[in-house]
Protein backbone atom coordinates (compact mmCIF):
# COMPACT_ATOMS: atom_id res chain seq x y z
CA UNK A 1 0.00 0.00 0.00
CA UNK A 2 1.07 3.38 -0.85
CA UNK A 3 2.00 4.75 2.69
CA UNK A 4 0.51 8.42 1.49
CA UNK A 5 -2.51 6.96 1.57
CA UNK A 6 -2.33 6.68 5.14
CA UNK A 7 -2.46 10.58 5.52
CA UNK A 8 -5.34 11.61 7.39
CA UNK A 9 -7.33 14.76 5.84
CA UNK A 10 -10.53 15.64 8.11
CA UNK A 11 -11.41 13.54 11.65
CA UNK A 12 -9.11 16.51 13.18
CA UNK A 13 -9.91 17.10 16.95
CA UNK A 14 -8.44 19.36 18.80
CA UNK A 15 -8.29 21.23 22.39
CA UNK A 16 -5.58 23.54 23.49
CA UNK A 17 -5.22 25.35 26.71
CA UNK A 18 -2.07 26.45 28.49
CA UNK A 19 -1.32 29.37 31.30
CA UNK A 20 0.06 32.45 29.55
CA UNK A 21 2.16 32.61 33.16
CA UNK A 22 4.24 29.46 32.06
CA UNK A 23 5.51 31.20 29.10
CA UNK A 24 5.06 34.98 29.37
CA UNK A 25 9.08 35.32 30.13
CA UNK A 26 10.17 37.66 27.39
CA UNK A 27 7.48 39.50 25.43
CA UNK A 28 7.37 37.74 21.44
CA UNK A 29 9.07 41.07 20.01
CA UNK A 30 12.22 40.62 22.24
CA UNK A 31 12.65 36.96 21.44
CA UNK A 32 15.77 36.05 19.18
CA UNK A 33 15.37 35.45 16.19
CA UNK A 34 17.31 33.71 13.34
CA UNK A 35 18.88 35.78 10.71
CA UNK A 36 17.93 34.61 6.86
CA UNK A 37 22.20 33.08 7.64
CA UNK A 38 21.61 30.89 10.11
CA UNK A 39 18.52 29.89 8.67
CA UNK A 40 19.62 28.44 5.64
CA UNK A 41 22.86 26.93 7.95
CA UNK A 42 20.50 25.17 9.75
CA UNK A 43 18.10 23.89 7.01
CA UNK A 44 21.53 22.28 5.19
CA UNK A 45 20.81 19.28 8.15
CA UNK A 46 24.16 18.04 7.01
CA UNK A 47 27.43 19.37 5.75
CA UNK A 48 30.83 17.54 5.70
CA UNK A 49 34.01 18.12 7.16
CA UNK A 50 37.54 17.01 5.37
CA UNK A 51 40.54 17.26 7.30
CA UNK A 52 43.81 17.26 4.56
CA UNK A 53 46.95 18.11 4.70
CA UNK A 54 50.54 17.64 6.09
CA UNK A 55 49.31 14.97 8.74
CA UNK A 56 47.39 13.55 6.24
CA UNK A 57 51.35 12.09 4.51
CA UNK A 58 52.70 11.97 8.84
CA UNK A 59 50.16 9.94 10.25
CA UNK A 60 49.42 12.44 12.88
CA UNK A 61 46.59 14.27 14.26
CA UNK A 62 48.29 17.34 15.60
CA UNK A 63 51.21 18.66 13.61
CA UNK A 64 53.67 20.38 15.38
CA UNK A 65 54.77 22.71 12.30
CA UNK A 66 58.11 21.33 11.75
CA UNK A 67 56.69 18.92 8.43
CA UNK A 68 58.47 19.50 5.41
CA UNK A 69 56.45 20.92 2.59
CA UNK A 70 57.65 18.19 0.44
CA UNK A 71 55.96 15.65 1.81
CA UNK A 72 52.17 17.06 0.84
CA UNK A 73 52.31 15.20 -2.35
CA UNK A 74 48.89 13.49 -3.20
CA UNK A 75 48.98 11.27 -6.24
CA UNK A 76 45.37 11.44 -7.50
CA UNK A 77 43.63 14.59 -5.54
CA UNK A 78 40.02 14.98 -6.95
CA UNK A 79 38.26 17.46 -4.59
CA UNK A 80 35.07 16.80 -7.14
CA UNK A 81 34.83 12.81 -6.06
CA UNK A 82 34.57 14.22 -2.73
CA UNK A 83 32.19 16.54 -3.62
CA UNK A 84 30.28 14.34 -5.72
CA UNK A 85 30.78 11.98 -2.51
CA UNK A 86 29.09 14.67 -0.39
CA UNK A 87 26.55 15.45 -2.62
CA UNK A 88 25.28 11.32 -2.78
CA UNK A 89 24.83 11.37 0.59
CA UNK A 90 22.73 13.95 1.13
CA UNK A 91 25.28 16.87 2.63
CA UNK A 92 24.86 20.05 1.68
CA UNK A 93 28.03 22.08 2.27
CA UNK A 94 31.71 21.04 2.50
CA UNK A 95 34.48 22.65 5.00
CA UNK A 96 37.93 22.52 4.68
CA UNK A 97 40.50 22.47 6.74
CA UNK A 98 42.98 25.23 4.88
CA UNK A 99 45.20 25.38 7.61
CA UNK A 100 45.21 23.20 10.79
CA UNK A 101 47.51 23.80 14.00
CA UNK A 102 50.87 22.45 11.93
CA UNK A 103 50.39 25.99 9.99
CA UNK A 104 50.97 24.59 6.16
CA UNK A 105 48.42 26.31 3.90
CA UNK A 106 46.48 24.55 1.45
CA UNK A 107 46.56 27.69 -1.12
CA UNK A 108 49.26 29.71 -2.18
CA UNK A 109 49.46 32.14 0.73
CA UNK A 110 51.53 35.62 0.62
CA UNK A 111 52.03 35.16 4.32
CA UNK A 112 54.33 31.94 4.33
CA UNK A 113 56.08 29.82 2.19
CA UNK A 114 54.80 26.60 4.59
CA UNK A 115 52.80 26.24 2.00
CA UNK A 116 51.42 24.05 -0.96
CA UNK A 117 53.70 26.46 -2.95
CA UNK A 118 56.77 24.58 -1.68
CA UNK A 119 55.38 21.54 -2.26
CA UNK A 120 56.20 19.21 -5.11
CA UNK A 121 52.28 18.96 -5.67
CA UNK A 122 50.91 20.26 -9.35
CA UNK A 123 54.54 21.31 -9.24
CA UNK A 124 54.15 23.82 -7.05
CA UNK A 125 51.42 25.53 -8.69
CA UNK A 126 48.42 23.68 -6.88
CA UNK A 127 45.71 25.32 -5.04
CA UNK A 128 43.83 22.62 -2.88
CA UNK A 129 41.36 25.35 -1.59
CA UNK A 130 40.56 26.49 -5.65
CA UNK A 131 40.12 22.91 -6.40
CA UNK A 132 37.90 22.24 -3.16
CA UNK A 133 35.38 25.48 -3.73
CA UNK A 134 35.33 24.69 -7.88
CA UNK A 135 34.14 21.34 -6.82
CA UNK A 136 31.67 22.37 -4.49
CA UNK A 137 30.27 25.04 -7.09
CA UNK A 138 30.00 22.16 -9.85
CA UNK A 139 28.22 20.12 -7.51
CA UNK A 140 26.15 22.51 -6.29
CA UNK A 141 27.38 22.50 -2.68
CA UNK A 142 27.75 25.42 -0.13
CA UNK A 143 31.44 26.16 0.84
CA UNK A 144 33.01 26.66 4.31
CA UNK A 145 36.03 27.32 5.56
CA UNK A 146 38.52 26.77 8.95
CA UNK A 147 41.39 28.43 9.15
CA UNK A 148 43.30 27.27 12.67
CA UNK A 149 44.29 30.45 14.74
CA UNK A 150 46.64 28.15 16.62
CA UNK A 151 50.09 28.17 14.46
CA UNK A 152 52.55 26.20 15.37
CA UNK A 153 54.85 26.93 12.00
CA UNK A 154 54.22 30.77 11.65
CA UNK A 155 57.42 32.77 13.17
CA UNK A 156 55.64 35.24 14.53
CA UNK A 157 53.10 33.50 16.57
CA UNK A 158 53.36 34.11 20.48
CA UNK A 159 54.22 37.37 18.71
CA UNK A 160 50.34 38.90 19.16
CA UNK A 161 50.20 42.09 17.01
CA UNK A 162 52.29 40.70 14.21
CA UNK A 163 50.85 37.49 13.90
CA UNK A 164 47.34 38.73 14.30
CA UNK A 165 48.44 40.52 11.35
CA UNK A 166 49.32 37.39 9.47
CA UNK A 167 45.86 35.88 10.47
CA UNK A 168 44.08 38.82 9.03
CA UNK A 169 45.56 38.79 5.91
CA UNK A 170 45.40 34.99 5.83
CA UNK A 171 41.48 35.24 6.58
CA UNK A 172 41.43 38.11 3.88
CA UNK A 173 43.01 36.03 0.72
CA UNK A 174 40.33 32.74 1.91
CA UNK A 175 37.66 35.47 1.41
CA UNK A 176 38.44 38.00 -1.18
CA UNK A 177 39.67 35.00 -3.51
CA UNK A 178 37.29 32.64 -3.57
CA UNK A 179 33.89 33.54 -4.26
CA UNK A 180 31.01 33.15 -1.47
CA UNK A 181 31.91 31.36 1.47
CA UNK A 182 28.65 30.43 3.56
CA UNK A 183 30.85 29.35 7.02
CA UNK A 184 33.94 30.23 8.64
CA UNK A 185 35.22 27.62 11.11
CA UNK A 186 37.29 28.99 13.63
CA UNK A 187 38.68 25.71 16.28
CA UNK A 188 39.28 26.63 19.80
CA UNK A 189 42.58 24.15 20.52
CA UNK A 190 45.17 26.41 20.61
CA UNK A 191 49.10 26.53 22.62
CA UNK A 192 52.17 27.87 22.30
CA UNK A 193 54.15 28.84 19.35
CA UNK A 194 57.53 27.36 17.98
CA UNK A 195 59.22 29.73 20.41
CA UNK A 196 57.38 28.77 23.83
CA UNK A 197 54.80 31.62 23.17
CA UNK A 198 51.73 32.56 24.16
CA UNK A 199 48.82 34.56 21.25
CA UNK A 200 46.52 37.00 22.21
CA UNK A 201 44.43 36.71 19.36
CA UNK A 202 42.11 39.88 18.21
CA UNK A 203 39.04 38.33 18.24
CA UNK A 204 36.83 40.97 17.60
CA UNK A 205 39.27 41.85 14.53
CA UNK A 206 38.64 38.40 12.54
CA UNK A 207 35.26 38.25 13.34
CA UNK A 208 34.95 41.89 12.05
CA UNK A 209 36.78 40.93 8.83
CA UNK A 210 34.36 37.60 8.17
CA UNK A 211 31.44 40.61 8.63
CA UNK A 212 32.90 42.71 6.35
CA UNK A 213 34.53 40.70 3.26
CA UNK A 214 31.62 37.77 3.62
CA UNK A 215 28.36 39.64 5.29
CA UNK A 216 26.22 36.61 4.43
CA UNK A 217 28.52 33.65 6.19
CA UNK A 218 28.05 32.28 9.33
CA UNK A 219 30.85 32.36 11.69
CA UNK A 220 31.23 28.85 13.81
CA UNK A 221 33.33 28.81 17.51
CA UNK A 222 33.21 27.74 20.74
CA UNK A 223 31.86 31.67 21.37
CA UNK A 224 29.75 32.05 18.25
CA UNK A 225 29.09 34.58 17.05
CA UNK A 226 26.23 33.12 14.76
CA UNK A 227 26.75 29.16 15.60
CA UNK A 228 28.48 27.55 18.55
CA UNK A 229 30.17 24.62 19.27
CA UNK A 230 28.29 21.49 20.55
CA UNK A 231 30.27 21.01 23.70
CA UNK A 232 31.69 17.73 22.34
CA UNK A 233 33.51 15.76 19.20
CA UNK A 234 31.92 12.95 19.97
CA UNK A 235 28.38 13.36 18.26
CA UNK A 236 25.89 14.55 20.89
CA UNK A 237 23.85 17.55 20.96
CA UNK A 238 22.19 18.33 23.99
CA UNK A 239 18.63 17.95 25.44
CA UNK A 240 17.25 20.28 25.83
CA UNK A 241 18.92 22.37 22.36
CA UNK A 242 18.00 25.82 23.13
CA UNK A 243 19.31 27.62 19.92
CA UNK A 244 19.21 30.70 22.00
CA UNK A 245 22.15 31.81 24.18
CA UNK A 246 23.64 33.97 27.14
CA UNK A 247 26.44 35.65 24.87
CA UNK A 248 27.89 35.94 28.17
CA UNK A 249 29.01 32.44 29.34
CA UNK A 250 31.38 31.99 26.38
CA UNK A 251 32.78 35.39 24.96
CA UNK A 252 36.11 33.70 23.27
CA UNK A 253 36.61 30.57 21.52
CA UNK A 254 38.82 27.96 23.10
CA UNK A 255 37.46 29.81 27.22
CA UNK A 256 37.57 27.34 29.45
CA UNK A 257 36.08 27.12 32.97
CA UNK A 258 33.08 25.19 34.62
CA UNK A 259 29.43 25.33 33.12
CA UNK A 260 30.50 26.27 29.37
CA UNK A 261 30.22 22.44 28.23
CA UNK A 262 26.68 22.92 29.92
CA UNK A 263 26.10 25.81 28.44
CA UNK A 264 27.40 24.88 24.80
CA UNK A 265 25.18 21.95 25.13
CA UNK A 266 22.10 22.97 26.02
CA UNK A 267 21.74 26.99 24.98
CA UNK A 268 19.94 28.81 27.53
CA UNK A 269 15.68 29.26 26.90
CA UNK A 270 16.40 32.68 27.75
CA UNK A 271 19.27 33.36 25.86
CA UNK A 272 19.17 37.48 24.28
CA UNK A 273 21.08 35.49 21.03
CA UNK A 274 20.16 33.23 18.26
CA UNK A 275 23.35 30.79 18.20
CA UNK A 276 22.34 27.42 17.51
CA UNK A 277 24.56 24.02 17.75
CA UNK A 278 26.61 22.62 15.36
CA UNK A 279 27.45 18.67 16.10
CA UNK A 280 31.27 18.42 14.54
CA UNK A 281 32.44 14.50 14.65
CA UNK A 282 34.40 12.15 12.73
CA UNK A 283 33.32 8.83 10.91
CA UNK A 284 36.44 7.45 12.03
CA UNK A 285 38.40 7.82 15.19
CA UNK A 286 41.00 10.59 14.15
CA UNK A 287 40.28 13.93 12.18
CA UNK A 288 42.88 13.07 9.26
CA UNK A 289 43.19 10.06 7.54
CA UNK A 290 45.11 7.39 9.42
CA UNK A 291 45.23 3.75 6.88
CA UNK A 292 45.39 1.65 10.51
CA UNK A 293 41.61 3.44 11.32
CA UNK A 294 40.48 1.98 7.80
CA UNK A 295 38.89 -0.99 9.44
CA UNK A 296 37.22 1.46 12.27
CA UNK A 297 35.12 3.43 10.32
CA UNK A 298 31.67 4.30 12.14
CA UNK A 299 28.89 1.62 11.10
CA UNK A 300 25.60 2.60 9.26
CA UNK A 301 23.95 2.16 11.94
CA UNK A 302 26.01 4.50 14.06
CA UNK A 303 25.68 7.42 11.95
CA UNK A 304 21.58 6.76 11.81
CA UNK A 305 22.26 6.90 15.46
CA UNK A 306 24.64 10.48 14.87
CA UNK A 307 21.54 11.33 12.55
CA UNK A 308 19.41 11.35 15.85
CA UNK A 309 21.49 12.86 18.76
CA UNK A 310 22.59 15.99 16.14
CA UNK A 311 19.84 16.82 13.45
CA UNK A 312 17.29 14.71 15.67
CA UNK A 313 18.13 17.28 18.39
CA UNK A 314 17.76 20.74 16.67
CA UNK A 315 21.58 21.21 15.81
CA UNK A 316 23.47 20.47 12.57
CA UNK A 317 25.50 17.17 11.90
CA UNK A 318 29.43 18.26 10.53
CA UNK A 319 30.58 14.90 9.55
CA UNK A 320 33.93 14.70 9.08
CA UNK A 321 35.21 12.36 6.54
CA UNK A 322 39.28 12.62 5.90
CA UNK A 323 40.51 12.05 2.46
CA UNK A 324 43.44 9.57 2.50
CA UNK A 325 47.36 10.06 1.20
CA UNK A 326 46.45 10.13 -2.70
CA UNK A 327 43.66 12.87 -1.96
CA UNK A 328 40.46 10.71 -2.29
CA UNK A 329 37.67 9.51 -0.09
CA UNK A 330 38.70 5.93 0.76
CA UNK A 331 36.26 3.06 -0.10
CA UNK A 332 35.12 1.97 3.22
CA UNK A 333 34.14 5.95 4.03
CA UNK A 334 32.19 6.30 0.48
CA UNK A 335 30.33 3.33 1.14
CA UNK A 336 29.13 3.61 5.00
CA UNK A 337 27.50 7.40 3.28
CA UNK A 338 25.99 5.57 0.75
CA UNK A 339 24.50 3.28 3.47
CA UNK A 340 23.89 5.88 5.82
CA UNK A 341 21.71 8.45 3.00
CA UNK A 342 19.60 4.77 2.09
CA UNK A 343 18.19 4.41 6.02
CA UNK A 344 17.81 7.82 5.84
CA UNK A 345 15.60 7.48 2.73
CA UNK A 346 13.91 4.42 3.64
CA UNK A 347 13.02 5.77 7.26
CA UNK A 348 11.86 9.11 6.00
CA UNK A 349 10.74 8.80 2.28
CA UNK A 350 7.77 8.43 3.12
CA UNK A 351 5.84 10.02 5.89
CA UNK A 352 2.91 7.92 7.77
CA UNK A 353 0.80 11.46 8.17
CA UNK A 354 1.97 14.47 8.32
CA UNK A 355 0.25 17.27 10.05
CA UNK A 356 1.15 21.09 10.74
CA UNK A 357 -0.23 21.09 14.23
CA UNK A 358 -1.85 25.03 14.98
CA UNK A 359 -2.06 25.67 18.72
CA UNK A 360 -4.90 27.77 19.76
CA UNK A 361 -5.34 29.68 23.38
CA UNK A 362 -8.46 28.83 25.33
CA UNK A 363 -7.99 27.92 29.02
CA UNK A 364 -5.40 27.25 31.55
CA UNK A 365 -4.06 24.17 30.83
CA UNK A 366 -0.93 22.56 28.38
CA UNK A 367 -2.04 22.63 24.97
CA UNK A 368 -2.70 19.64 22.83
CA UNK A 369 -4.18 18.70 19.74
CA UNK A 370 -5.10 15.04 18.62
CA UNK A 371 -6.52 13.37 15.32
CA UNK A 372 -7.02 10.19 13.66
CA UNK A 373 -5.04 7.92 11.59
CA UNK A 374 -7.56 6.75 8.75
CA UNK A 375 -6.00 3.21 9.38
CA UNK A 376 -4.32 1.71 12.11
CA UNK A 377 -1.15 2.17 12.09
CA UNK A 378 2.63 1.52 13.89
CA UNK A 379 4.49 4.47 13.66
CA UNK A 380 7.62 4.08 14.87
CA UNK A 381 9.71 7.33 14.48
CA UNK A 382 8.31 10.64 14.81
CA UNK A 383 9.94 14.43 13.25
CA UNK A 384 8.85 17.28 15.14
CA UNK A 385 9.46 20.99 13.83
CA UNK A 386 9.11 24.49 15.06
CA UNK A 387 9.37 26.99 12.38
CA UNK A 388 12.27 28.62 13.51
CA UNK A 389 11.92 31.51 11.38
CA UNK A 390 9.17 32.51 14.18
CA UNK A 391 12.01 31.59 16.88
CA UNK A 392 12.46 28.21 19.21
CA UNK A 393 8.93 28.31 21.95
CA UNK A 394 8.30 24.58 23.15
CA UNK A 395 9.79 23.55 26.40
CA UNK A 396 8.69 20.36 27.04
CA UNK A 397 6.13 17.96 24.93
CA UNK A 398 4.47 14.39 25.16
CA UNK A 399 3.62 12.80 21.73
CA UNK A 400 0.93 10.03 22.86
CA UNK A 401 -1.41 7.45 20.94
CA UNK A 402 -4.34 5.80 21.17
CA UNK A 403 -5.77 2.44 19.79
CA UNK A 404 -8.96 2.38 22.13
CA UNK A 405 -10.55 4.23 24.71
CA UNK A 406 -6.61 4.67 26.75
CA UNK A 407 -4.00 7.15 25.85
CA UNK A 408 -0.19 5.81 26.13
CA UNK A 409 2.66 7.89 25.97
CA UNK A 410 4.60 7.16 22.28
CA UNK A 411 7.59 9.93 23.73
CA UNK A 412 8.37 12.69 25.49
CA UNK A 413 10.96 15.37 25.34
CA UNK A 414 11.84 19.08 25.78
CA UNK A 415 12.95 21.21 22.91
CA UNK A 416 11.72 20.89 19.43
CA UNK A 417 13.35 23.67 17.40
CA UNK A 418 14.19 23.34 13.92
CA UNK A 419 13.45 18.90 14.51
CA UNK A 420 13.30 16.71 16.87
CA UNK A 421 13.44 12.88 16.03
CA UNK A 422 11.62 10.44 18.54
CA UNK A 423 12.11 6.86 18.57
CA UNK A 424 8.09 6.18 19.54
CA UNK A 425 7.33 2.97 22.07
CA UNK A 426 6.11 0.11 20.50
CA UNK A 427 2.75 -1.19 21.00
CA UNK A 428 -0.37 -2.42 19.24
CA UNK A 429 -1.64 0.01 15.90
CA UNK A 430 -2.87 3.13 16.67
CA UNK A 431 -6.16 4.48 15.25
CA UNK A 432 -5.20 8.40 17.41
CA UNK A 433 -2.20 10.14 18.04
CA UNK A 434 -1.90 13.65 19.70
CA UNK A 435 0.98 16.16 20.79
CA UNK A 436 0.73 17.63 24.00
CA UNK A 437 2.64 21.23 24.63
CA UNK A 438 3.30 21.25 28.06
CA UNK A 439 5.59 24.15 28.53
CA UNK A 440 6.70 26.89 26.21
CA UNK A 441 8.17 29.85 26.77
CA UNK A 442 6.11 31.94 24.85
CA UNK A 443 2.89 31.40 22.57
CA UNK A 444 3.01 28.19 20.88
CA UNK A 445 3.57 29.08 17.14
CA UNK A 446 2.32 25.78 14.79
CA UNK A 447 4.66 22.90 15.17
CA UNK A 448 4.89 20.20 12.23
CA UNK A 449 4.50 16.53 13.42
CA UNK A 450 5.23 13.81 10.66
CA UNK A 451 5.45 10.32 11.45
CA UNK A 452 6.98 7.54 9.82
CA UNK A 453 6.66 3.80 9.93
CA UNK A 454 10.38 2.49 9.09
CA UNK A 455 12.33 1.58 11.97
C1 LIG B 1 39.91 20.35 17.37
C2 LIG B 1 41.25 20.22 16.70
O1 LIG B 1 42.31 20.22 17.63
C3 LIG B 1 41.17 18.91 15.95
O2 LIG B 1 42.38 18.57 15.35
C4 LIG B 1 40.07 19.06 14.91
O3 LIG B 1 40.44 20.02 13.95
C5 LIG B 1 38.75 19.44 15.56
C6 LIG B 1 37.65 19.72 14.59
O4 LIG B 1 38.92 20.55 16.39
O5 LIG B 1 39.86 21.33 18.30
Amino acid sequence: MDRRSFVQAGALSMAARWPLSRWAMAPADQRPLPSAAQVAWQRDELAMFLHFGVNTFTDREWGDGTESPSIFDPTRLDAREWARTAKAAGFRTMILTAKHHDGFCLWPTATTRHSVASSPWRGGSGDVVREFVDACSAEGLRTGLYLSPWDRNHPTYGDSPAYNDVYATQLTELLTRYGKIVEVWFDGANGEGPNGRRQVYDWPRVFGLVRRLQPDAVIFSDAGPDVRWCGNERGVAGEPNWSTVDPKVVVYPGQSGSGIESALQHGNEEGSVWRPAEVDVSIRPGWFHHPAQDVKVRSVDNLVELYFTSVGRNAKLLLNVPPTRDGVIHAVDASRLSGFRSRRDEMFGAPLAVRRVEFRPRGNDSAHIEWELRLPARPRIARLAEDITRGQRVASYRLEGSSGSRWQELSSGSTIGHAKLDRLADGPPLRRVRVVIEKSVDRPEPVSLQLFEAR
